[in-house]
């Protein structure tokens, strides 16, 4: 089959994933109670149009990158589930301005999402890996983690923080777009939050940065900077098809592979600044 450009990739992208969150339009989120909770505003509204963002991977192997600077040098900076900024400024700066949350990060004990002051700062956006599907109703009886339940205690104990919830047929039309440009069958499991929320800030913004989701040359199998976990599935995916959404990510980057081997980083235009 024919192999897709750079360019007829992120068109592709672009055109097929619509990034969106959820609001009170569709059942069964058109009710009054619903209303109380889901913001008035879409996350693409909240934000605006950026120009330069960056995307922090949670990866092990931007341990001393020093890239801390850099990365808060962007109008934006998104993060991943309970990844921390204090004690680690210096490789992972200390910018937040959206994170990206897993619903099993929202209920496991662990992480005292509902107390924990981590998930205090920017907006807050959660994921479930609903059914493939992507029937709203369906997922709202049965979805994989938790998800509605702790999203509404959080809203009431924070109610000044914006917060999302993304649309799940997000996450399937993303991945289509692997599967349709992988020469295998892929698992039917949603993409990692890592390729999920690079799609998110290429949505708003103008230029993104991916750090360490292309393994740079301080690649290790510790799978986090923030803890001792080793695992080399971190990285390459067990659950995620990661090792799929790794060679998306190395075929649409615009960036140098010295880029990748010495910072980690990708560079990736966003939609706006694509003529498709
Ligand atoms: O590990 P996780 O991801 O929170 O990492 C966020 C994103 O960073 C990229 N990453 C991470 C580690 C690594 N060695 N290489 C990387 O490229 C990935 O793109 C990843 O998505 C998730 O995607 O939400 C995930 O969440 C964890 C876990 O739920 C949370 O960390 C909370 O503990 C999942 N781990 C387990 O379920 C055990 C992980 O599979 C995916």
């Amino acid at each position: 089959s024919h192999k897709r450009s750079a360019q007829e990739l992120l068109c592709q992208l672009k055109n097929q994933v619509k990034v969106q969150t959820l609001g009170t339009e569709q059942p069964p989120f058109n009710t009054q109670e619903w209303a109380t909770f889901l913001p008035s505003l879409h996350l693409s509204q909240e934000l605006g149009s950026l120009k330069n963002c960056a995307v922090v991977s949670s990866a092990g192997s931007i341990r001393n990158s020093h890239l801390g600077r850099e990365i808060d040098s962007h109008d934006a900076v998104l993060r991943f589930n309970a990844a921390p900024t204090s004690k680690y400024q210096n490789d992972v700066g200390k910018k937040t301005t959206v994170r990206l949350i897993n619903s099993q990060v929202m209920a496991s004990n662990k992480h005292r999402f509902l107390e924990n002051a981590l998930f205090g700062e920017g907006i807050l956006v959660a994921w479930d890996p609903a059914p493939y599907s992507s029937d709203l109703l369906e997922w709202y009886k049965k979805p994989d983690y938790p998800i509605f339940t702790q999203y509404k205690e959080y809203r009431q104990r924070h109610p000044s923080q914006p917060f999302h919830i993304m649309h799940p047929a997000v996450q399937w039309q993303l991945w289509e777009v692997i599967q349709e440009n992988s020469d295998e069958e892929i698992q039917r499991n949603p993409p990692s939050s890592g390729l999920l929320g690079s799609l998110l800030m290429m949505s708003v913004c103008e230029q993104v940065h991916i750090y360490e989701f292309l393994p740079s040359r301080r690649q290790t199998d510790t799978c986090h900077y923030f803890e001792k976990v080793q695992d080399t599935a971190c990285t390459l995916g067990a659950y995620h098809p990661q090792l799929f959404e790794k060679n998306l990510v190395k075929r649409i980057n615009q960036g140098s592979d010295l880029d990748i081997f010495q910072l980690g980083r990708v560079t990736v235009p966003g939609f706006q600044s694509l003529n498709c």
